[in-house]
C-alpha cells in the first residue's frame, strides 16, 4: 500500500471549533459538580453529630494505645475506663437504636477504629479528637478491629462490640459505677 498525495488542500480543519470547546468544557463540569453534592452531602450526613447541648445521646471515649482499647463512658463518671490487652480484647457495650457520640483519641501513634458490619472507620489519631455518632439498631456482637498498621502486635488490637438492649446498657453502666477505680 501506498499513500501518495493526492493535492495541497489541507484536510477539514477542528481547531477553534468553540461550541464544540464549550461542549467539552461544561458537559464535564456539570458531572463533577453534580457528583460533588451528592459527595458533600453523604459526607456530612456521616460525618454530623449531635450539638455538645443534645442530651439524647451518649457519650463514650475511644482511646488507641500500643496495642489495645480504652473504652470511657462518659455516664459511668470518673476511674471507670474500660481497658483492654492484646490476650484480653475489651468489649464496648452498645444500646441499641439509641445514638453514641464518640470521641476518637491515641495515645501513641496512629490507631483505625474500624467496626466493619457496621461499616464504620474512623482514625485515631495522636493529640487529635475525632468525632463520629452512630446508632446501632441490631441486638448481638460483632467483631471490631484496629485498621492502621500500628507496631508488632497490631494485629491482636481486636474488640467485641455488643450491642444489648438500653436497659442491660444501663445496668453495664451501673456495674461500672460500682467497680470505679477512683
Ligand atoms: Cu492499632
Amino acid at each position: 500500500m501506498f499513500h501518495r498525495k493526492k493535492d495541497e488542500k489541507f484536510p477539514r480543519q477542528f481547531q477553534y471549533n468553540v461550541p464544540a470547546e464549550i461542549a467539552y468544557t461544561v458537559i464535564p463540569f456539570v458531572i463533577i459538580a453534580v457528583l460533588f453534592g451528592y459527595t458533600a452531602r453523604a459526607q456530612n450526613e456521616i460525618t454530623s453529630v449531635s450539638p455538645a447541648t443534645a442530651t439524647n445521646v451518649h457519650d463514650v471515649t475511644v482511646n488507641a494505645i500500643q496495642w489495645s482499647w480504652q473504652f470511657t463512658y462518659k455516664e459511668a463518671g470518673p476511674g471507670t475506663t474500660v481497658t483492654g490487652t492484646p490476650a484480653q480484647p475489651p468489649t464496648l457495650y452498645l444500646p441499641q437504636g439509641e445514638p453514641v457520640r464518640f470521641k476518637i483519641t491515641a495515645s501513641d501513634v496512629v490507631h483505625g477504629f474500624w467496626i466493619p458490619a457496621f461499616m464504620i472507620q474512623i482514625q485515631n489519631l495522636p493529640g487529635v479528637d475525632n468525632e463520629i455518632e452512630f446508632t446501632a439498631n441490631e441486638l448481638g456482637e460483632y467483631p471490631g478491629r484496629c485498621n492502621i498498621l500500628c507496631g508488632r502486635q497490631h494485629a491482636q488490637m481486636l474488640f467485641n462490640v455488643k450491642v444489648v438492649t438500653p436497659a442491660e446498657y444501663d445496668r453495664y453502666i451501673q456495674s461500672l459505677k460500682v467497680g470505679a477505680t477512683s
